[in-house]
């Protein structure tokens, strides 16, 4: 596919007012009969009329109910063109799809078996041209009446977006049933659902009194596991109103679960569409960590009503504008609703280990791409997650009233409408009387800025300079890098670790103990005053911007933040960096500075044996970085140096802490059960922690993971302890994964979840695993979910087992990528960028990546979304 470039954006020459569907939905033949009522731009007059449409069967053209002859439109395999046509129409097109043979799960397509399954909709970003022609673009907004015909004993259930306007019988066991959405929305947010499912239903009554029905739709095995996903829904929905002043706006909203699924989850226009690994929940047959991911993901999806719905992008290029807001909005919503500490630690990691390398390596690019030729490509961590940092950031900056009341102005001047990264900005900046125009620069720019915050204390002037420092290096594509506006929220600590007032050198006295200051330059120098004795800088609290810091500052001022910081991120972050540094001595020497590890052990020990520490925020302390993290700025990488450099570490940090963690692990024993509160998943996520380092540190304690493998009451434990007991090694372990697979049978959820525990065992065997379970009766190579658990765990959460030495790690992904790719072409794109970072290992495994990524490049046939990623890789 050529790129697009975003300096070529053009205004649409047409818009569609309105478009009206009759679907005859069959799985081997769906006709789709559509109307657009189009309209031509009067200045763009001689532009003809291009509509989208991909791998459809077209039966019949009309203008104005006037069937068109064949030579009065031209179609190829990407549009259909009908020249001559001017000003306003009625555009008819009748195409019929095969649902069935589409596995490339874009367009309709059928989820489950060919005579029960349910057929269904995924149109972001461009499945809606699979389905019907159109201008398949997201500033083309029109409203959409549907009417949807099947066999009512194969398809009882018939959804579309909006509301319900009206059903009835048909001749020969068919029914019909209408949608209208009242609201103007881009093809992307087109859905349908039909089939034979269950569903669960409630009612929120809106802060504008507006009666909305919920209803929760999935198959008969999974209805019973949708009460969480429906109370996560009305706490969004609460959420929303509450801390944005946003209000749902139509009368019904539906979710539908489906195990086949390319993305975790799609904001249709009410009538959001779930892979089900982020929407089914209960004790049994779900971990603490889904339960929150399922808070989540519902949050998310229902919030892009507004950030994304109500207000769309004008291109993909713009995709951040959703994207990077409503992943901010789910932040803060679990934040607020769950653990911020443990959020914002779990979203830093995510964003060092994803997209930190993603922005190192031949994908970079900036959170707006100025090009694409393959927009599925870029559902990426630096668009999501990167997008969601500067939003933070700007947040950081306008305060929550001053970012409140920029969100508003942003809703209501766009509201309707199809908007870009300059609005947002300057919606944001217009309501604070401020110009935020330099913020452009965080979403043109791609790389990881590095920030290094060094102090200086004046005894005799009383006084501690602050000097910061940025510098972003080149990526690929873009070797010249400005500086950006960089909010670093700092606090000074004393010798206990308590705070001082801050006072900055030229302003009024304040009994502020934390600020904001904003690096705008390459390097800047901010003075505190009446600061008696040097200090403990807390700087970049709560991981203020997505940059890499580099503080000049010893083990003993980190060990104090370790053990006093009022701000829980920081107190992770100091242990975090501790923990970096021994892992660098252990590389670099074969073995950490007994000095620096003694005063990690003691920052460990103080936050096991203190009860007034969130155990969730111990558990996260006490577990390390993962390789690919650690590996951060290396060059040469040899993975297996690494890998026992960090075992190392964990093994030294086990040892020292052996005595609390046992007495932590035991006292937290028990007590849980099946209960899913905060508290009692905390203390599951510290009791599970202490497990795992304790059967490091000593085979021995593997018989407390046999205990609590067979007297688990949950699936958190019962997984932990199996993985402990698989990374062990442990006698018997292989009859125990069956026991394990057996008792959850018919379960695809909780079997991928068995799947990754096999793949990610840290061990160069798990290759051989892997391979022999792509044969097991419940793994499906077109299925997304089972694809992701068993090779993209492998891939990207088994560095040792993927990279070893002798190349077969990259042979069989290689192969799997081939074999994915003429079935399901965005899952084995996604699955390439793990040769992503192929520059940064040493020559043998580079060239190793290389051979297998030539290979794929040589092939015949690939498809776009391939091509594409590793056309990229290797350029
Ligand atoms: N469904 C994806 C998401 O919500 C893309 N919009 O992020
Ligand atoms: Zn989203």
């Amino acid at each position: 596919k050529p790129p697009v470039f975003l300096r070529d954006y053009c205004a649409p020459a047409w818009r569609i007012r309105e478009i009206e569907l009759e679907i005859d939905l069959d799985p081997a033949a769906t006709l789709v009969v559509s109307r657009l009522a189009v309209e031509q731009d009067p200045a763009q007059a001689d532009v003809e009329l291009v509509l989208d449409a991909e791998h459809l069967e077209l039966l019949e053209v009309s203008i104005d109910a006037r069937v068109l002859g064949a030579d009065e439109y031209r179609a190829s395999a990407q549009t259909l063109t009908i020249p001559g046509l001017r000003g306003r129409s009625v555009v008819g097109t009748r195409v019929r799809i095969a649902p069935e043979k589409n596995t490339a799960l874009q367009g309709l397509y059928l989820s489950g078996s060919r005579d029960a399954g349910f057929l269904l909709t995924q149109c972001e970003a461009e499945g809606f041209r699979r389905i019907t022609p159109s201008i398949d673009r997201p500033d083309v907004l029109a409203r959409y009446t549907v009417t949807l015909r099947a066999d009512r004993a194969r398809f009882p259930l018939l959804l579309a977006n909006g509301n319900a306007d009206g059903a009835g019988e048909l001749d020969g066991g068919r029914h019909w049933a209408r949608f209208v959405d009242p609201y103007p929305k881009p093809s992307y947010l087109f859905a349908l659902v039909a089939g034979n499912l269950e569903h669960i239903e409630d009612e929120f009554v809106t802060a504008e009194g507006r009666r909305v029905r919920l209803v929760i739709h999935a198959e008969t095995d999974a209805i019973g596991h949708c009460g969480w996903a429906m109370q996560c829904l009305k706490m969004a929905m609460r959420w929303d109103e509450q801390r944005f002043g946003r209000c749902y706006d139509l009368d019904v909203f539906h979710i539908v679960a489906t195990h086949d699924f390319t993305m975790g989850a799609m904001e249709n226009k009410g009538l959001n569409i779930f892979n089900a690994k982020y929407l089914l929940a209960d004790p049994e047959h779900a971990t603490d960590d889904d339960y929150r991911h399922v808070l989540a993901v519902v949050g998310h999806e229902y919030f892009h009503n507004w950030s994304g719905n109500r207000v769309t992008c004008r291109d993909w290029f713009q995709l951040s504008l959703k994207e990077g807001l409503t992943v901010y909005r789910e932040q803060e919503f679990e934040a607020d609703l769950a653990s911020r500490t443990l959020r914002r630690i779990e979203d830093v990691r995510v964003l060092w280990r994803a997209q930190f390398a993603e922005d190192a390596g031949p994908l970079a690019h900036p959170v707006r791409p100025d090009r694409y030729s393959e927009i599925n490509n870029f559902y990426t961590a630096t668009v999501y997650e990167k997008g969601a940092e500067i939003v933070r950031m700007l947040g950081v900056v306008l305060g929550a009233k001053g970012f409140r009341r920029g969100l508003d102005l942003y809703f209501e001047r766009h509201d309707g409408s199809a908007a870009t990264v300059e609005d947002f900005l300057a919606a944001l900046g217009d309501a604070n009387a401020l110009d935020l125009s330099a913020w452009l620069a965080w979403y043109a720019q791609s790389g990881t800025p590095d920030l290094r915050a060094s102090g200086r204390h004046d005894a005799q002037r009383r006084c501690y300079e602050l000097t910061l420092t940025q510098r972003t290096p080149r990526t690929s594509g873009q070797p010249r890098k400005q500086a950006l506006p960089v909010p670093v929220a700092v606090a000074l600590l004393d010798a206990d670790g308590r705070p001082l007032r801050l006072h900055l050198d030229g302003e009024p006295a304040t009994a502020a103990h934390e600020r904001v200051l904003l690096l705008t330059s390459d390097s800047a120098t901010f003075r505190f005053i009446d600061v008696a004795r040097p200090p403990v800088a807390s700087v970049l609290r709560g991981y203020s911007a997505p940059v890499r810091l580099e503080q000049a500052i010893d083990a003993a001022a980190l060990a104090v933040q370790a053990r006093h910081d009022s701000d829980g991120f920081n107190r992770w972050f100091a242990t975090d960096t501790l923990a970096r540094r021994l892992f660098a001595q252990a590389l670099a020497s074969g073995e950490p500075d007994p000095a620096l590890l003694a005063t990690h052990v003691r920052c460990l020990d103080g936050a096991l044996r203190d009860p007034a520490v969130d155990p969730a925020l111990a558990a996260e302390m006490l577990t390390l970085a993962d390789a690919g993290s650690l590996a951060d700025g290396l060059a040469d990488i040899d993975p297996e140096a690494v890998h026992q450099a960090r075992a190392q570490v964990e093994r030294a940090l086990a040892i020292a802490l052996a005595e609390p963690l046992l007495a932590r692990y035991h006292e937290l024993s028990g007590s849980d059960g099946t209960a899913v509160d905060l508290a009692a998943q905390a203390r599951r996520r510290l009791r599970n922690a202490c497990l795992a380092a304790l059967c490091r540190a000593d085979p021995r304690h593997v018989d407390l993971a046999r205990t609590q493998r067979a007297q688990a009451c949950n699936l958190t434990d019962r997984l932990a302890a199996l993985s402990v007991l698989v990374n062990a090694r442990a006698d018997g372990v292989d009859p125990m994964l069956d026991a394990f697979a057996q008792r959850y049978a018919g379960d695809a959820l909780v079997l991928d979840k068995w799947f990754s525990v096999q793949a990610t065992e840290a061990d160069p065997r798990a290759l051989a695993r892997v391979e022999a379970l792509t044969a097991h009766a419940a793994f499906r190579w077109t299925n997304p979910n089972n694809v992701y658990a068993l090779i993209g765990a492998f891939t990207l959460r088994n560095p040792r087992a993927f990279h070893r030495a002798d190349g077969a790690g990259y042979r069989f992904l290689a192969q799997a990528i081939t074999r994915i790719d003429s079935v399901t072409p965005q899952v084995a794109a996604r699955l390439a960028t793990s040769f992503g970072a192929w520059r940064k290992y040493e020559p043998v495994r580079r060239a190793l990546m290389r051979h297998e990524l030539e290979g794929i490049a040589a092939r015949n046939g690939l498809s776009p979304d391939l091509g594409d990623i590793v056309g990229r890789t290797l350029a």
